[in-house]
Order: structure tokens, then sequence, then C-alpha cells
């Protein structure tokens, strides 16, 4: 089976930017997530479950293991050279490397390091969420604006999955390929080349807690979803792990539809736009999929800050349509909120 390395050098020709430098921050993100599986994987025997004591810029609280995913990130990509500037979930601003070499390089990665992370102590799947842009700014620090762009114009973006088994999942643009870790050799080995999501699939995925805060089309979805109709393989089967790559990963491979929408509460939704909604977008749509905030294609929402939220609708292009749907079909009846 092809490695993580050599199927990037095979297809680096396919790179606009075949100078090695793509392939060696990939490699370099491949390393943080083999550290951060080690120490996931036994989470039980050591100090490294529970809270940090911290809250996070979002005000969520800290786990031991947030940190440490974001510290060894951050070390990866700073030590690798490839990246001029991070844009982290664990970091309040930008994270600039201003040193010589890094000044030089040609990407920025925003990254969610452990996404998922109150599912730790039970042992539920969590995972790392990376999206990676060619630097605008020239040469010197890189600066916000070189975060501040479209999805549209990411170069890569990928997540890794700390499941029953690890898995790297990556596109560049050119469809979605999955690697699985042989933690025997510690090599992420291909195991799902082109990966597509199935259409017509049947798994709604939404924590229903919500209902009284969702807008009306996003309750209509949820009676559609609901309603007896053999034809169309409803009722659908919820699942909702409470783990974005999680739920993401299971409806990438069987199909289905993933939702974190606005809500009273929350009007722009709860999940981060840079490095949640973006590169999970990307890879929707590399696989068939689609995303969008319920109206506007995710990968076309101009940044305007780090942090920001974007409500998300995403997985199997027809059932993403049909929410869609219902929520333009009200945003002009009544107020969504
Ligand atoms: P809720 C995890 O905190 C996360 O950002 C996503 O991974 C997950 O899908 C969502 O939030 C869960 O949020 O409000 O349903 O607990």
């Amino acid at each position: 089976m092809k490695t993580l390395t050599e199927f990037i050098i095979q297809r680096q020709s396919e790179f606009p930017y075949a100078s090695g430098d793509f392939t060696r921050l990939l490699n370099d993100i491949g390393i943080a997530a083999k550290i951060v599986n080690r120490e996931i994987n036994k989470a039980g025997l050591g100090n490294i479950l529970g809270s940090a004591g911290d809250m996070n810029v979002q005000g969520e609280e800290q786990k031991k293991l947030d940190v440490f995913a974001n510290e060894h990130f951050k070390a990866a990509l700073r030590n690798g050279g490839q990246c001029a500037a991070i844009a982290s979930e664990e970091e309040e601003g930008l994270i600039i490397f201003d040193n010589e070499i890094s000044r030089k390089a040609k990407y920025v990665v925003a990254m969610d390091p452990l996404d998922g992370s109150s599912n730790i102590e039970v042992n539920v799947s969590i995972g790392t969420i990376f999206s990676i842009y060619r630097r605008i700014s020239q040469d010197g620090p890189a600066c916000m604006e070189d975060l501040m762009q479209p999805g549209n114009r990411q170069v890569a973006a990928g997540y890794i999955i700390y499941g029953s088994s690890t898995m790297l999942v990556y596109t560049t643009g050119t469809g979605v390929n999955g690697f699985t870790l042989d933690p025997s050799v510690g090599l992420f080995l291909l195991s799902h080349p082109q990966m597509r999501i199935p259409e017509g699939g049947n798994i709604y995925s939404i924590n229903e807690a919500n209902y009284i805060y969702f807008p009306e089309g996003v309750k209509e979805y949820i009676k559609y979803c609901q309603q007896d109709d053999p034809p169309t393989r409803r009722p659908y089967t919820t699942r909702y792990i409470g783990s974005l790559v999680a739920d993401f990963h299971r409806n990438l491979i069987r199909g289905g539809i993933y939702i974190y929408p606005g809500t009273l509460k929350q009007p722009s939704g709860k999940l981060r736009l840079l490095y949640e909604c973006n590169p999970i977008a990307f890879l929707a749509e590399q696989a068939g999929g689609k995303a969008s905030d319920g109206f506007r294609r995710i990968l076309d929402i101009k940044p305007y800050e780090l942090h920001q939220r974007s409500p998300l609708f995403t997985g199997t292009q027809s059932m993403v349509e049909t929410a869609e749907g219902m929520m333009q079909a009200d945003a002009g009846h009544d107020e969504q909120f």
C-alpha cells in the first residue's frame, strides 16, 4: 500500500507549486498527528485527561489534550519551516512565525487542533481539522490578510480522525483520499482512494435538543426526514456523535447530511468558518457533495475575522439541496429568528 509521502510526491507534478514545500508541509502535519494520536490512545493512563483549568478564546473549557494538540501542531508547523502563520481555535490571535525561514514560507494554516474534545473522557472519536492557503503577502512576516481568504482559495484541507483507527483524509482539489495509520510502522497508508459521498444517503445528523431554537426551515426539514416514505428511504436514520469530524466522516462514507444551523441563541451557529466549515466544505465538494450555510456556498463566504462562526449544512448533495429549499422557502415568509 502506498504511503502518504509516496502518494504526495507521486502527485506532486499535478501541483502548480511542485517545489516539494507542500509535501514537507503535509508531512509536518502527519508527524504532529502521530504524536497527538499516541497521547489520545493512552489518555486514560496518564495525567492528560480533564480540564486544563483555562478557557479558550471561545469561552469554552480547554481540555489538557486541546492544549497538548495545539502545542504539537504549532511546533511541527513552526519547525517544519513551510508555514508562515497559523490561526488556531485555541489561540485568540494570529500566530505569526517570525523567523528567517518561516518569513519566506509560502503557506498559512487554519486549524482546529482537537475538535470534539468534550468527547475525550468518554472515548468517542475526535479529530484535528486543517485548512491550507498560499499566503497573499509577499516576503516578510505573514499577516491577517493571508487568513482572510474565502474557502475557495484553499490549496488543501483535511482532517485526522482519532477513532477505532486513526485516519488522515485530505484534498488538494483533485478528489479526496484517505490514509489509515499503521501504528506498527508509524506510517499513514492509502486505504481509501478517491472517496465519494454516496448519493441517496439516509442519515441526518443534528442536535435536536436545540429544536425549539431552530429556524422554521430546519424544523421543516427534520419533519421531512421523519416522514414515512419508503421510496425515498424515509424515515431516515438519525446519528449524532457530537464530534464534527466523526459525524462528517461517517456521512462521507455512508452518505447523509450534517447540520449545525443558526439558532435563536446563536444566529451564526456554533462552528467556525476558517477551521471547521471551510475545510469540511472543500472535502464535501471534492467528494461530490455540497456545503452551504443554508443559503450561500460556504467556500464563497469572505471571512472578516479569525473566529467568525457560520451555520453549516453539508453532505449528500440532494439532501443538502432539500434542506436549503426549505430554508429559502421560509426565509421570505417570516423572520428566521
Ligand atoms: P453541540 C465540538 O465542540 C463541535 O465544535 C463539533 O465538533 C460538534 O459537531 C459540535 O461542536 C457539537 O455541538 O452543541 O451539539 O454539543
